[in-house]
């Protein structure tokens, strides 16, 4: 049997959008965001959207072309998500089925998923068997590794932004006395009932993390965010057996294979998934499946967009994390409201391009 309608074309285009709080952290400084844009036409004249950031401007280009290359293998095909993502991890295992190739299959299967929402004129959460009930954020907009001199003030402006009452800050200093005082810096900023997560960001050497670990293990932070290399999962199991606060990690994984390795491995007391690297909302519903078969609760990495939908079908939803950054060229952007934001009503995921915001951001691909 195949659906009723056909993938037509599917185009893609890039910007570099300006951040209002430039990140900074273990794995780098950015002050632009590059977002690649995907329209996918369909034979009855939908149009599913999708983006991805792929962190590193220079990086576009490769991204730009593996999409493209999925393009021409995925026109004339059925609009089916599961079948178009084992045709790309077939097609695209010859060139390494991480990295680039799970990126540009995530890109498309969301674009997929969001044209299929449309034509069951539903929005993606109630599309896939949920309420559009709002999920419970944090504000990751701030709080890089800048100076300890700025925190305080951009904690209060984190919580203002939306009636935020948890937040993360960015770790992994070279001495611990500098995270202790962003901590403190935090603290003195909006006091201790704010829940606080850090972020490491991979900043660690294990034996470092372990003494790290312990030195802030009763500084009652929420979690402790990759501490060290993502891929060290023997590391992260020693780990996670000797720290009090919960480990947290999973931005990295590519595809819910690496993320079943880890849950599987006891490397991880809570779980995260990118939607550009776990395989788009395909390979997120299989992650949350992992994670409710382990019991252990699962939370976004950026695409608040899409993943506002997607934790509304995730048994053991955790944290959304808010981030503004696509902000820039979205008509009706989300808006959180006492630390919760809500998927608009709207078919497919409710996104939209503001094509004036794109014209004025777009870089040549
Ligand atoms: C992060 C996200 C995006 C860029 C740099 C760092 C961070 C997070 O790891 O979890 O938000
Ligand atoms: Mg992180």
């Amino acid at each position: 049997m195949t659906s009723e309608f056909l993938i037509k074309d599917i185009r893609t285009r890039a910007v570099l959008v300006p951040l209002r709080r430039p990140v900074i952290a273990g794995i780098g400084r950015f002050e632009l965001w590059p977002l690649v844009l995907v329209d996918l036409e369909t034979t009855n004249g939908i149009i599913g959207h999708s983006y991805v950031a792929p962190y590193r401007a220079a990086a576009v280009p490769t991204v730009v072309a593996a999409i493209r290359d999925l393009s021409d293998m995925l026109k004339g095909r059925s609009a089916v998500p599961f079948d178009a993502f084992e045709s790309a991890a077939k097609a695209l295992n010859v060139v390494g089925s991480a990295g680039m190739s799970m990126i540009a299959t995530s890109a498309v299967d969301i674009a997929i998923w969001d044209a299929l929402a449309k034509a069951a004129n539903q929005p993606l959460a109630n599309f896939l068997g949920g309420t559009l009930a709002p999920v419970r954020s944090y504000n990751s907009n701030g709080l890089w590794r800048h100076q300890v001199s700025t925190l305080a003030a951009e904690a209060r402006a984190l919580q203002q932004e939306g009636g935020f009452s948890v937040m993360k800050l960015r770790l992994g200093n070279e001495h611990l006395k500098d995270d202790v005082a962003a901590i403190n810096a935090i603290r003195e900023g909006v006091g201790s009932e704010i829940d606080l997560m850090v972020d490491f960001n991979q900043a660690l050497g294990l034996g470092d993390a372990i003494r790290r670990c312990h030195e802030l293990d009763d500084a009652g932070l929420y979690w402790f965010e990759e501490p060290i290399a993502y891929d060290n999962t023997r590391g992260y199991a020693q780990l996670a057996a000797k720290v009090r606060t919960p480990l947290q990690m999973g931005e990295n994984f590519y595809g819910p294979r690496d993320f079943f390795a880890s849950l599987s491995a006891g490397a991880v007391h809570y779980a995260m998934a990118d939607l550009m690297r776990i395989g788009g909302v395909t390979g997120w519903l299989r992650a949350a499946s992992i994670a409710a078969a382990t019991g252990i609760q699962i939370s976004n990495h950026l695409y608040p967009e899409i993943s506002a939908h997607l934790l509304r079908v995730t048994p053991t939803a955790h944290w959304l994390e808010w981030v503004d950054w696509a902000n820039p060229i979205l008509e009706e952007p989300l808006q959180p409201r006492q630390g919760y934001v809500c998927a608009p009503q709207r078919p497919g995921i409710g996104i939209s391009w503001n094509e004036k915001a794109v014209g004025k951001y777009a870089v040549k691909v």
